[in-house]
């Protein structure tokens, strides 16, 4: 490295900071701190090397900076973001794209050289008066084939102390690999604040997601899922670089099923945002490895997954004592959680929509002072805490956290599950016949109904490949391909099933319970070890009702009534065909690069549901297909 450079940092690290930085001996890594030093333009620089004492530094100056407020109970403290920076911004997050590089309409894309030259801009000066926090972080369980080191930098004290609780700490495995260290970059800025220590500047907020470098970079915005580089930022980069090394990055939960004789059976899951994934993550009775991000790799002949992260960053919306028993005592006791966006009363304590408890009547909010009725410059109604406010704690806090959580080795996968919210269509659960089968009618054929906590009309079904559109960065077509292929020298690849937890009847009744979902896990659970068997259906094969009837009775204690069987499984053919036709027309029109396979397996679906259409009508319920 060259003296003006590591001059350079120690001038502007100081000594301690500097010392700390050079355990490391990565030229590369001097370059790129040493270029968004001089760029941003700190006042102070922090160098954290995962000590306590560093960890402790972050907790402090997020108290510190006014980021964080401290809460009556010990070890939780409260943030705000700006009231419109409260969720992911999609219009102003673009992957950067060299000319001739063609994502497809559905990937949000920007020219390389213009979006690096704005954001650039953006930057100059922009951590003129702050701390710069520079964070060594890993993707994955460290010392593991899935590791991936990360190096963050920011001047937000709550993007970084979410980041040592969301992720295993990065600064070993940096000493360890050297020069040889593959990282992924990070650079964020809150940019200028407001008095409520709120981005100020959002008209300047910018996501650019620069896969040639495998730098991304975050300006003007708070909100986690913008901010925090190691979660959806990073997802982009793992997704290009898993489809070039043969892995896979998904957006699903890892989740143990424990079945008869102690027997644990790790399942994967992919749901889009608020349809149940941390919920079914949480299932009692069962150990959660993850609920949002995974690793995938092909080992002696099995899938194995990780979980990207060691904390949950949850939605806090709905949290009640009976339905999430072990969130609530989490969330009640000592211990180091975050909370944003929620409702703070005098006495220091949180509320949130759907919690236990009349909604105090005043407090403090993302809106600032807040009382009921309290309208927004909109005119809108501002609810005590914003749909999307959430919690970050560790998985560690939780006593159904799985003992493989940090297993380098990751755990083995037997069944992979898709589900999204869709009120008329998909059965409470199914199997898919076979892996390709599974991946083009389940995960390629992924949509979800709109809810209240987004703006638009609600009820319209949005497509959503794998739940992972949002974070794709190689184009739809070819991500599906790498996913058909993914298990083509696999003996027994996992199964693939989908669930519903939204169907409703003619009326717009809900036809299942809350809990029902348990069911269909531990149904799962015995097929994916062939101790059940199930009826053909044209699109997959679904449990008998005897097994039904006597998981119900076992797990639950609930007589589970035939009727509600013969409801909630039957077979509906006109939205089953009108389905098609949507996805068909999707990948169509919208995906030039969409597999031809993928028509191919849509068509036989259809003449088999045309099929038993002529043989047994419109609406078939499972009795009949025997
Ligand atoms: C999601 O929206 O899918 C989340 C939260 O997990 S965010 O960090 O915003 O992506
Ligand atoms: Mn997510």
């Amino acid at each position: 490295m060259d003296d003006k450079t590591m001059n350079f940092l120690r001038e502007r690290l100081g000594d301690t900071n500097y010392q700390k930085l050079i355990k490391i001996k990565n030229p590369n890594l001097y370059e790129f701190i040493a270029k968004y030093i001089e760029l941003c333009n700190p006042d102070r620089v922090f160098v954290c090397n995962d000590s306590p004492e560093d960890f402790n530094y972050i907790r402090k100056s997020a108290i510190k900076n006014g980021e964080e407020s401290p809460l009556a109970i010990p070890g939780h403290t409260v943030h705000f973001d700006n009231y419109y920076d409260q969720a992911r911004d999609k219009k102003n997050t673009c992957i950067l794209v060299s000319p001739g590089t063609e994502l497809g309409s559905a990937v949000n894309t920007k020219d390389r050289d213009e979006g690096l030259r704005e954001i650039h801009e953006i930057l100059k000066n922009i951590m003129k008066g702050k701390e710069l926090y520079i964070l060594f972080l890993c993707l994955g369980p460290t010392g593991s084939e899935f590791s991936i080191p990360c190096v963050q930098l920011t001047d937000s004290s709550y993007v970084a102390h979410n980041e040592i609780l969301l992720y295993r700490p990065g600064y070993d495995e940096f000493v360890k690999q050297g020069v040889s260290a593959r990282f992924f970059k990070f650079v964020h800025s809150a940019g200028e604040l407001d008095e409520r220590k709120t981005c100020k500047n959002l008209d300047k907020r910018r996501i650019y997601i620069d896969l040639e470098n495998e730098i991304v970079y975050s300006a003007n915005t708070q909100y986690g899922g913008n901010t925090i580089g190691l979660k959806k930022l990073a997802m982009r980069l793992a997704i290009k670089r898993g489809s070039e090394e043969g892995w896979l990055t998904e957006h699903m939960f890892i989740l143990g099923i424990h079945g008869p004789n102690n027997r644990v059976t790790y399942f994967t899951g992919a749901f889009p945002s608020l349809c149940g994934k941390t919920s079914t993550a949480m299932l009692e009775g069962e150990t959660i490895v993850g609920d949002d991000i995974v690793y995938m790799r092909k080992k002696n002949g099995e899938i194995r997954a990780v979980n990207v992260e060691k904390g949950m960053f949850g939605i806090i919306q709905g949290i009640n004592s009976k339905d999430d028993p072990i969130l609530w005592k989490a969330l009640h006791n000592e211990g180091e959680i975050i909370f944003s966006n929620v409702l703070v009363t005098e006495d220091k304590r949180v509320h949130w929509i759907g919690k236990d408890g009349d909604v105090p009547s005043r407090g403090y909010n993302h809106s600032g002072e807040w009382f009921i009725g309290k309208k927004d410059a909109e005119g809108k109604e501002i609810p005590c805490s914003h749909p999307n406010a959430r919690f970050t704690l560790e998985l560690s806090l939780l006593e159904n956290v799985d003992p493989k959580l940090n297993d380098p080795e990751g755990v083995v996968v037997k069944g992979i599950v898709y589900g999204g919210r869709d009120s008329d269509t998909w059965l409470p659960v199914e199997e898919a016949f076979d892996w390709v089968h599974g991946i083009i009618t389940k995960g390629a054929s992924l949509e979800s109904e709109t809810t209240a906590a987004t703006l638009g009309k609600e009820g319209v079904r949005k497509f959503n490949p794998m739940s992972n559109l949002d974070f794709l960065s190689i184009p739809i077509g070819k991500y599906i391909q790498i996913n058909l292929d993914f298990t083509k020298d696999l003996e027994k690849p996992p199964r693939i099933f989908s669930v519903n937890y939204f169907l409703k009847d003619e009326k717009g009744n809900f036809l299942n319970e809350k809990t029902d979902k348990k069911i269909w896990y531990k149904w799962m659970e015995l097929r994916v070890h062939d101790e059940v068997d199930a009826i053909e259906t044209p699109t997959g094969r679904i449990p008998k009702y005897e097994d039904l009837q006597r998981l119900f009775k076992e797990v639950l204690n609930r007589d589970y009534s035939k009727e509600d069987y013969n409801k909630q499984f039957m077979i509906r053919i006109p939205e089953n065909l009108a389905k098609i036709e949507r996805i068909k027309n999707i990948y169509e029109t919208q995906v030039p690069d969409a597999p031809e396979i993928l028509f191919k397996v849509l068509e036989e679906q259809k003449q088999r549901l045309l099929k038993a259409r002529e043989k047994l009508g419109d609406y078939i319920t499972p009795d009949r297909l025997r």
